[in-house]
């Protein structure tokens, strides 16, 4: 039990038998939100979402990939400049920002290039839960959210 986990997106429910309805199992229970891709100017797009995980256990996001490009990558900013990272933490009643300037998803090795209006397929891989597929919309590139903060 300790490591079953529902993604909060629909099919996970049907399949995790035990999984669903309650929270106090131990395990993750993730959900996202807030994603959207600058239209890319070149021929790397950068990605953001924010995960949420309502769950009584931590998670990572551990691996990412979309039907868009050929290798999809985890970075986190420092002092401006950006690396990539194995993993990202998801704390247990909490959150994973992925925002402009800070944490992002890189699209490398595009094989189209997203326009506005358009959505992307996106797949997120956890240490623990289910993946959990999302459809991220294309904003201009110059997009930026109004955030609560
Ligand atoms: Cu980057």
């Amino acid at each position: 039990m300790r490591h079953r986990a529902a993604a909060a997106l629909a099919v996970s429910c049907a399949l995790a038998l035990t999984a669903c309805g309650g929270s106090d199992d131990g395990s993750a229970r993730l959900s996202v939100g807030a994603a959207y891709m600058p239209q890319p100017v070149s021929d790397l797009a950068a990605g953001f979402l924010t995960i949420t995980n309502d769950g009584d256990a931590a998670d990572r996001l551990t691996a990412v990939s979309s039907d868009v490009a050929g290798q999809v990558t985890v970075h986190e900013t420092v002092d401006g400049s950006m690396r990539e990272v194995e993993s990202l933490d998801i704390p247990a009643h909490g959150s994973l920002v992925l925002e402009s300037g800070g944490n992002h998803l890189m699209f490398e090795q595009l094989k189209r290039k997203p326009k506005q209006g358009q959505k992307v397929s996106v797949e997120l891989r956890f240490a623990h839960s289910d993946p959990v597929t999302v459809e991220v919309p294309v904003k201009p590139a110059t997009y930026r959210p109004t955030t609560g903060h």
